[in-house]
């Protein structure tokens, strides 16, 4: 199986991607809005189908990317039935199973943190997707959206603690930067629901909690019911409409090649490596401005906001840093030469200087 833990630090919320390695088919849980670009590039780099995104809950603390996942890779809306959210294409109830090709999850639910929520169990059991039921050594609030301390004691103890003790448990959240946890660990030291804690100890631990409420609360909860569609349906962001350009998972913009020629005319074009590389064997490409990397943050006065800068180097590892240096210098039409000058070269591209 292909698996990925991913990680949104504006809410702390960790995404899933499950993947059957045989047909490439791939489940998301939990996708946030803002990182649905970057989730969209992973699963196309690794050569995955998005057949679904998957919630664990309806969340008050950050807007979902199901709807916008769903506009860019066809990919169902998958949540459960007591969430009362509309938009899903598909309404889970306890004991249903997703499949993605040969395999598949459980969903199980477990009110508590809020009364819709489910834990998505592996087929094999050997790992839980919890959401906000179980943390790692800790639990989800049970102070809004139904929230019921009473409902989550049993949820952990009936469905998820009974689970193998070696099963590993993912949760939605983590606030202190933990990634996994398991059963037997849980069983063992969790300070609220662990040991011999009972359920009316635990309702005085949650009572008691005193948090201040998500500050997205009021804008997320209202999203999440519908799928994390923006209000009146919102065109979806363009991508850059200069040229054909792909965003990678590593967070930048690229160009390749081909496209770079097609458009070469109307952009600027930007070579980072050092002069004697820009005259040595590789050759250039006719129209660059040679400006080293190591001397771009106090040159980008050279480079005009007008048009679109592509920036090239050897491999496209120096180029990939120097687009970083132009977005923060407020540049946003930028992208970086794929492959860079070997690529360029070895696609049969002319370059100036260099030797065949
Ligand atoms: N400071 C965060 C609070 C996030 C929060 O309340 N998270 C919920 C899950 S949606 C929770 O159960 N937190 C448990 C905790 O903070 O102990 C925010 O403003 O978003
Ligand atoms: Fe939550």
């Amino acid at each position: 199986m292909i698996f990925r833990q991913l990680f949104d630090p504006q809410s702390s919320t960790y995404s899933y991607l499950l993947g059957d390695a045989g047909s490439h088919e791939a489940l998301l849980i939990d996708p946030v809005f803002e990182q649905a670009r970057r989730d969209a590039a992973l699963i196309e780099e690794l050569g995955l189908t998005l057949v679904a995104t998957l919630e664990t809950h309806i969340h008050a603390d950050h807007v979902t990317g199901a709807w916008l996942l769903n506009r860019q890779l066809g990919s169902d809306i998958l949540l459960s039935a007591t969430s009362g959210a509309s938009g899903a294409n598909r309404a889970l109830a306890h004991g249903e199973h997703v499949r993605f090709g040969a395999r598949h999850l459980e969903v199980r639910a477990t009110p508590g943190h809020t009364h819709g929520c489910v834990t998505y169990v592996l087929d094999d059991e050997s790992m839980a997707f919890t959401g906000d039921c179980l943390l790692i050594r800790g639990s989800g609030r049970t102070d809004f959206q139904q929230g019921d301390a009473h409902a989550m004691y049993r949820s952990v103890h009936g469905q998820i603690l009974r689970l193998p003790a070696t099963c590993l448990l993912y949760p939605a959240h983590d606030y202190r930067g933990l990634t996994v946890t398991s059963v037997a660990e849980e069983r063992r030291f969790n300070p609220r629901l662990g040991g011999d804690i009972g359920e009316a100890d635990f309702v005085g631990y949650m009572d008691n909690l005193g948090l201040p409420h998500p500050k997205l609360i009021d804008i997320a909860v209202p999203a999440n019911l519908r799928c994390g569609r923006p209000e009146g349906d919102l065109p979806l962001q363009a991508d850059p409409g200069w040229a054909p350009l792909t965003f990678t998972f590593a967070g930048i913009w690229e160009i390749q090649p081909r496209a770079l020629e097609e458009t070469a005319g109307l952009v600027q074009i930007v070579d980072v490596r050092e002069p004697d590389e820009f005259q040595g064997s590789l050759g250039h490409i006719r129209s660059a401005a040679l400006i080293p990397l190591g001397q771009l943050s106090v040159r980008t006065h050279e480079i005009s906001r007008e048009r679109p800068v592509v920036t090239v180097c050897r491999s496209g590892a120096r180029s990939a840093q120097a687009l970083v240096l132009l977005q923060k210098s407020g540049f946003n039409q930028i992208a970086n030469l794929a492959g860079g000058m070997l690529r360029w070269r070895s696609e049969g591209f002319a370059v100036d200087g260099g030797k065949t």
